[in-house]
Parts: C-alpha cells; sequence; structure tokens
C-alpha cells in the first residue's frame, strides 16, 4: 500500500505547480508499481486540499499565462491516473476539500471523511466552472439535481450530509480517521486487486454505455478473472472452509 500525503498546511494544502507535479509523479507511480496494491491519499493539517493554489493562481493571471494549461499538465492527468489505476484507491478527508481539492477526493474509489470535514465545490465562487472531473464524479454520486445545487450555489456540504447524499463512504471521529482509512487501504491491499481493477473497469464502461454493452464488458472481464491465480486459489479455499489469502494475481 502507498500513502499519498499533501502536506502544505499553512495553505490549506492548495495546489501550486509544484505540488501538482508532486502529486501527479506520486500517482502515477504508485499506479504502475505492482507491488503497490492500494493507495491512500490524504492531506496534512486542518484541510485535506483547497484545491488550485490561489496566489499561485492570481500571479499567473497578472503575467498574462491564464490557467498556464495546468489542466491538461496537471489536474487532468492526476484524475486519470487516481480512477484509471488498476488498484483501489482511498481518500482520507481530513478536513476541508474545495475546487479541484474535492475533484481529487471524489476520484478516489472510496472516501472516508472526519466528522469535521466539509466539501465546497468553490469553483463558481471565484468566476470558474467545474474542473477535475467533477462534472462527471458528482452527478453520478449525488444525481444531476444535487450537483447542480452544489455547482452553481456553492457553499459548504458537511460531511454528514455527503455520507447522506452517498457522496462518501464513512465518516468518523476525527482521532480516528488515519487509522480507519489506513485499515481500509490495507485490507483493499490485501485483497483479489485484478477483481478490484475489473471492477473499476466494468463501472467505468457501464457509466457511459447500455445493458448489452455492459453485459459484454462484464463477460470479458469474467473470462479474464477465471485465469487469475487468486480465483483459483480463493475458489479451493472455499471449499476447504478456509480463509482465502490474495496475492494480487
Ligand atoms: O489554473 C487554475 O486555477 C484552474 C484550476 C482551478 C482548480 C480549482 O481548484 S479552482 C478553486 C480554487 N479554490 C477555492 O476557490 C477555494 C478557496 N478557499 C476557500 O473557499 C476557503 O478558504 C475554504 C472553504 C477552503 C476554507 O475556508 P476557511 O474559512 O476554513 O479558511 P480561510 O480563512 O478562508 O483560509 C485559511 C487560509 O488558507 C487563508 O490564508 P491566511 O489568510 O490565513 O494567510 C486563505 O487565504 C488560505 N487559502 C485557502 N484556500 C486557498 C488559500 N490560499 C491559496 N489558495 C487557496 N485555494
Amino acid at each position: 500500500m502507498a500513502t499519498i500525503t499533501l502536506d502544505r498546511p499553512d495553505a490549506m494544502n492548495s495546489l501550486t505547480v509544484e505540488t501538482k507535479e508532486a502529486l501527479r509523479a506520486a500517482v502515477e507511480r504508485a499506479a504502475g508499481d505492482p507491488g503497490v496494491r492500494a493507495v491512500l491519499l490524504t492531506g496534512t493539517g486542518r484541510a485535506f486540499c483547497a484545491g488550485q493554489d490561489l496566489r499561485e493562481h492570481a500571479d499567473n493571471l497578472a503575467a498574462g499565462k491564464g490557467l498556464d494549461d495546468t489542466v491538461h499538465r496537471h489536474y487532468n492527468p492526476i484524475v486519470r491516473a487516481l480512477t484509471e489505476m488498476p488498484k483501489p484507491v482511498v481518500a482520507a478527508v481530513n478536513g476541508v476539500a474545495a475546487g479541484a481539492g474535492m475533484s481529487l477526493a471524489l476520484a478516489c474509489d472510496l472516501v472516508v471523511a472526519a466528522d469535521t470535514a466539509k466539501f465546497a465545490t468553490a469553483f463558481t465562487g471565484i468566476g470558474l466552472a467545474p474542473d477535475s472531473g467533477l462534472s462527471w464524479t458528482l452527478q453520478r454520486l449525488v444525481g444531476r439535481a444535487v450537483a447542480t445545487e452544489l455547482l452553481l450555489l456553492g457553499g459548504t456540504v458537511t460531511a454528514d450530509r455527503a455520507l447522506r447524499l452517498g457522496m462518501i463512504h464513512k465518516v468518523v471521529g476525527p482521532e480516528g480517521l488515519a487509522a480507519e482509512a489506513a485499515g481500509l487501504a490495507r485490507r483493499l491491499a490485501d485483497g483479489p486487486t485484478l477483481a478490484y481493477a475489473a471492477v473499476k473497469r466494468a463501472l467505468d464502461h457501464a457509466a457511459t454505455g447500455d445493458l448489452p454493452s455492459a453485459l459484454e464488458r462484464e463477460a470479458e472481464l469474467q473470462d479474464e478473472l477465471a485465469a487469475t491465480a487468486d480465483h483459483q486459489n480463493a475458489t479451493q479455499s472455499f471449499l476447504k472452509k478456509q480463509k482465502p489469502t490474495f496475492e494480487g494475481r
């Protein structure tokens, strides 16, 4: 399991070019390392991530650089690496997740939040529209009406409301967050990695297709999984009434 920690607590873990490049490298490294079978993404201090660093952003605007192509250079590759990596990603949301910080949290497969955490779309507050996949993930998680409300009206969503809306997986006290999220990531790291990867691919496929297409994709993935050692060993373990051990192959 790999833990990736956003660590600019004085700026609420907002994202400068340097932070985004380090995050992109860390996520891509974890994605490509076969020894890493689950990833945990979290932040230090009182924020998970406040999105784009607006001080750096203001400097870019003043210098006439606009967005400096950061969406293509950083945000999109980071979100694609999180969502497409063939292993589960858990977000431990320790505090506010705003703007692209909210997008990053919701790009993870399971989100555990401290009961003190908040989610804020934030984009329209500074005259921007969502990026980093939030228009895609949010409406799939909470439905179009609530997604529209949160994106148009902004405001903050408490962790408890996020849980009720189906936006996140679990809410725990702040003191228990690190252990809860790490325990979940470790459990996933000890699981059938190839089956988890297939779950992600099947859900992504089904999100944009019809039922016949989803049935076909499930059949292809199931054929691949049937040949894996984890499936064959777990089937034998079941018959022997033993707990299966998964090796991710
Ligand atoms: O190129 C591009 O920019 C395109 C990509 C855009 C992606 C995006 O993410 S756009 C959205 C950017 N993020 C925001 O608009 C969020 C801005 N922040 C807030 O709305 C609030 O700060 C929070 C809801 C996150 C937290 O509120 P609160 O009341 O708990 O804290 P605060 O007092 O507002 O902030 C505390 C400090 O963090 C403060 O600094 P100071 O005064 O103590 O020195 C504040 O300026 C700083 N801070 C918070 N967010 C950011 C930030 N500094 C830089 N960038 C930030 N995003």
